[in-house]
C-alpha cells in the first residue's frame, strides 16, 4: 500500500467487551474488513492511567464512573492500519449511544446501554497518534505487510 494511504488508529476492547466473549468477533470484523494489526495487548489499566486516556472528557459527570469502570476488568489495546481507518473504524464501531447504532455495527449487534458499549476507537487522527503514543511503546508496533494487501487496494 501506498504510504500516503496509510493511517492508524486505536482501537481497544472495553471490559464489558471482554467479559462478554467478544474479542474475536471484534477482531474478526477488523481482520475481515482487510486492515492490519500492528500492535495488541491484553492489559488491565489503573484509574489513573484511564484518566490520561479520556482526558478530554474530564469536565463531564460520566467522567469518574467512566475511569472507574474502564479500570475494573481488562481490555484488548490494539493499533490497526489501512487507508481511512480511523473514520471507518468508527463506522464499524457504531454511535456513541448503542441505541442509536444501526446494525451491522459492533454497538448496534452487541450492545444495550451508553456505558457498556463494549468498544473504543479514536475519533481523529491526531487524537489516534496520542492514544498509540499513551498505549504503546514504539517497539511494541510492528511493521509488516499483509499478502492481502495487493487484493485488498488498487495498485
Ligand atoms: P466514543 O466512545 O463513541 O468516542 P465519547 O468519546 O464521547 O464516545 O465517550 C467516551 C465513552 O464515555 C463512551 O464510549 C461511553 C462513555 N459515555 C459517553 N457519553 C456518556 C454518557 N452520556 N453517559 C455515560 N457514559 C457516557
Ligand atoms: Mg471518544
Amino acid at each position: 500500500m501506498a504510504a500516503s494511504k496509510k493511517e492508524r488508529t486505536f482501537i481497544m476492547i472495553k471490559p464489558d467487551g471482554v467479559q462478554r466473549g467478544l474479542i474475536g468477533e471484534i477482531i474478526k470484523r477488523f481482520e475481515q474488513k482487510g486492515f492490519s494489526l500492528q500492535a495488541m495487548k491484553f492489559i488491565q489499566c489503573t484509574e489513573d492511567f484511564m484518566k490520561q486516556h479520556y482526558a478530554d472528557l474530564s469536565s463531564k459527570k460520566f467522567f469518574p464512573g467512566l475511569v472507574k469502570y474502564m479500570s475494573t476488568g481488562p481490555v484488548v489495546a490494539m493499533v490497526w492500519s489501512g487507508l481511512g481507518v480511523v473514520k471507518t473504524g468508527r463506522v464499524m464501531l457504531g454511535e456513541t449511544d448503542p441505541a442509536a447504532s444501526k446494525p451491522g455495527t459492533i454497538r448496534g449487534d452487541f450492545c444495550v446501554e451508553i456505558g457498556r458499549n463494549a468498544c473504543h476507537g479514536s475519533d481523529s487522527v491526531e487524537s489516534a497518534e496520542k492514544e498509540i503514543k499513551l498505549w504503546f511503546k514504539p517497539e511494541e508496533i510492528v511493521e509488516w505487510t499483509s499478502c492481502q494487501e495487493k487484493f485488498v487496494y488498487e495498485d
